[in-house]
């Protein structure tokens, strides 16, 4: 059956009137809030890994290390900035306090902080050259503070040491404007006197909140973002935003398990969606010897292919040098990142953009005889290929499963197939398949199967054979709900030239 003929079969249905404007589908919860919709457009994002480490080259401080220690010679966040929107990030996190104690900003509740030390005379605050330079450059400001501080000597004394935290929070989320996201790393080893604290994340959530109510708080179990399971950087081919988070704790205090925390659970009470974090090369922060160790575009675009088209965030480290600037082979390759993802996702990729749709459920479909001059329908199936994020083809409800088809540019070959949901509806979409004519004819009787998948969510991007056709089916074979798509793209990878 040719999509054509598809169409005049969905027109001969005795499909019932509908009221002129068609309601969408009713939300299915769990359901994202405001600032997990903002922040899951965000897509792909920069963290900044600096401090004594960086000059002592290890990757956990012990926390006894002279401030003197901490001297960058040439620091421009600027250049940081420039690297990271060249990249196509949209935001930065930096460590403004890791493990050792050592505050990036002249905080006035400790002495172990860039005031100390000979950079810039005592003068210097790496977080407010770095939140202005993301104000001039349009990159959004983000912070981790390392709940575990091995130079505190209030840490493991209980209250005491959470309301030092809680200060050193309020310090931070008040003195450099907007924050858009707040990093709690869950490590809780022994502090200067050799005890551990027990960290009352609740308050310091409440801290978030009322200083920053825009800002998604990370953690294992959020509340708004969660570790992926994994510091490689990917996220599972099924992974739902939602997660049951409802038990357990942070860092080592009973973690939910990896594969959940890789692929959440489709019946998890939360909507704590994954973010995806990795190092550029194997430390987290800089060592000279790993120089020649920094991941290689294709290596970048592997995983940017596995964690944004996993449902995930792609949160991309770089271990700033002693210098105080991103290394020039870490330049290199996140910009060579860049020129794949445009080569091959860039404007004018997408050969399904535009495209002739049919599909076997429209929601709002009303027959006005087989030889009707279809309408722009409010649901219907080319409004997964219009290239518009907002809109999208939707189903009647109590479906649960259908078909979409679309007529590409036969000339060309293809290699990824991309779907998105919209996820402010809940995450719905459990199992899918795409499928090609078998035949060169495309009599649209007899079709092979390229791709079996699990869920979509925000993105979804398959990796299928090469594959040249005139057509393309996706069939949603099971949903939690109604099934919608906002896309239905299509593209070849490409090396740049
Ligand atoms: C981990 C930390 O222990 C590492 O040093 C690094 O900061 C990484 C992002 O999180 O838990």
């Amino acid at each position: 059956m040719t999509l054509f003929a598809l169409s005049a079969i969905l027109a001969m249905q005795p499909l019932p009137q509908t009221a002129p404007t068609v309601p969408p589908p009713a939300p299915i919860g769990p359901l994202p809030t405001a600032r997990q919709l903002a922040w899951k457009d965000l897509e792909f994002t920069g963290f900044i890994h600096f401090g004594p480490n960086t000059f002592t080259g290890v990757e956990w401080g012990h926390g006894g290390e002279p401030a003197e220690v901490f001297n960058p010679t040439a620091l421009d966040a600027r250049q940081w900035v420039k690297v990271m929107k060249d990249a196509g990030m949209k935001g930065v996190v930096i460590t403004a306090k890791h493990h050792d104690g050592f505050c990036n900003w002249p905080t006035k509740l400790s002495t172990h902080s860039v005031a100390s030390s000979p950079w810039k005379g005592g003068k210097g605050d790496v977080l407010r050259e770095l939140s202005d330079a993301c104000r001039e450059g349009g990159l959004k400001f983000g912070v981790y503070l390392s709940p575990w501080d091995r130079n505190n000597p209030k840490y493991g004394t209980g209250e005491e040491y959470n309301e030092y935290f809680r200060a050193q929070l309020r310090e931070v989320l008040t003195s450099y404007g907007p924050v858009f996201e707040v990093w709690f790393d869950g490590a809780c080893g022994e502090g200067p006197n050799g005890k551990r604290q027990v960290y009352d994340f609740p308050s310091f959530r409440a801290v978030v909140r009322e200083l920053q109510p825009d800002a998604v708080i990370f953690s294992d179990v959020g509340p708004d973002i969660r570790w992926v399971g994994n510091e490689q950087g990917w996220a599972g081919e099924t992974n739902w935003s939602m997660l049951k988070a409802e038990g357990h704790g942070i860092g080592d205090d009973n973690p939910p398990p990896t594969k959940s925390l890789t692929e959440g659970d489709e019946h998890g009470e939360s909507w704590i969606p994954a973010e995806a974090d990795v190092s550029i090369r194997p430390g987290w922060f800089y060592h000279a010897d790993q120089d020649d160790k920094v991941k290689t575009p294709a290596q970048l675009f592997d995983l940017w292919e596995r964690s944004v088209g996993h449902n995930a965030n792609f949160h991309l480290n770089f271990p700033v040098d002693r210098r105080g600037l991103i290394h020039e082979n870490d330049a290199a390759a996140v910009l060579g990142l860049r020129k794949m993802i445009d080569a091959t996702y860039g404007e004018g990729t997408d050969l399904a953009r535009g495209g002739t749709t049919a599909g076997d459920n429209m929601r709002g479909y009303v027959s006005k005889g087989a030889h009707e001059k279809p309408e722009p329908l409010a649901y219907g199936t080319d409004r997964a290929v219009d290239g518009d994020a907002k809109t999208y083809w939707a189903t009647e409800d109590g479906t649960k499963a259908a078909m979409i088809e679309v007529e590409l540019d036969a000339t060309k070959p293809f290699d990824r197939v991309v779907l998105a949901e919209p996820t402010w509806l809940g995450q719905r979409v459990r199992k899918f398949r795409i499928s090609v004519p078998a035949t060169p004819d495309n009599n649209h009787r007899d079709w092979t199967v390229i791709a079996e998948g699990t869920t979509i969510g925000h993105k979804r991007i398959v990796r299928v054979p090469e594959t040249k056709a005139k057509y393309l089916r996706v069939e949603i074979l099971d949903a939690r709900a109604c099934p919608c798509l906002t896309t239905l793209a299509v593209h070849k990878t490409k090396v740049p030239g």
